[in-house]
């Protein structure tokens, strides 16, 4: 655990179809954790599959990889203490049916293949992750007085 821990967390198509993108940006803002990447960018489907390689053998990839690829997604770097556990629960469960109300999918998603967004579930992943999407210039690692400081 450490407070410079990187997740990636991206919105995904139907979420930025929805308009989705500032509410979920303002509670990683609100719980405190620090964002020093974002982009919007259509991905292709080549990129897809390296970013879900993992999933490669189950029987929804191939409707996995169309959904992804389209429209754009928001792509992330949020960093903090714990911020890969705590993106992961911010989101909810896979299946939003499953997730808790106050988290992301529970209040906004009611179905698996449209769940909204992704974060990293792992600290390897989410390095893994973060080098997919960001070059290193692209990632912006300032000091802000309001986060990590005394208060
Ligand atoms: P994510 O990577 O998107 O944050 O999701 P996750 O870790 O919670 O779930 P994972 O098992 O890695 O699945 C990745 C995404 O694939 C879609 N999915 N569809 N049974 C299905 O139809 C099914 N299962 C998973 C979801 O969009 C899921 O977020």
């Amino acid at each position: 655990m450490s407070t410079t821990e990187r997740t990636f967390i991206a919105v995904k198509p139907d979420g930025v179809h929805r308009g989705l993108v500032g509410k979920i940006i303002a509670r990683f803002e609100e719980r405190g954790f620090k964002l020093i990447a974002l982009k919007q960018i259509t991905a292709s489907k080549e990129h897809l599959e390296v970013h879900y390689q993992d999933l490669k053998d189950k029987p929804f990839f191939p409707s996995l990889i169309e959904y992804m690829s389209s429209g754009p997604v928001v792509a992330m770097v949020w960093q903090g203490l714990d911020v890969v556990k705590q993106g992961r629960a911010m989101l909810g469960a896979t299946n939003p049916l499953a997730s808790a109300p106050g988290t992301i999918r529970g209040d906004y998603a009611i179905q698996t293949g449209r769940n909204i967004c992704h974060g990293s579930d792992a600290v390897d992943s989410a390095n893994r992750e973060i080098a997919h999407w960001f070059k290193n210039e692209e990632i912006n690692d300032y000091d802000s007085p309001f986060i990590n400081s005394w208060v």
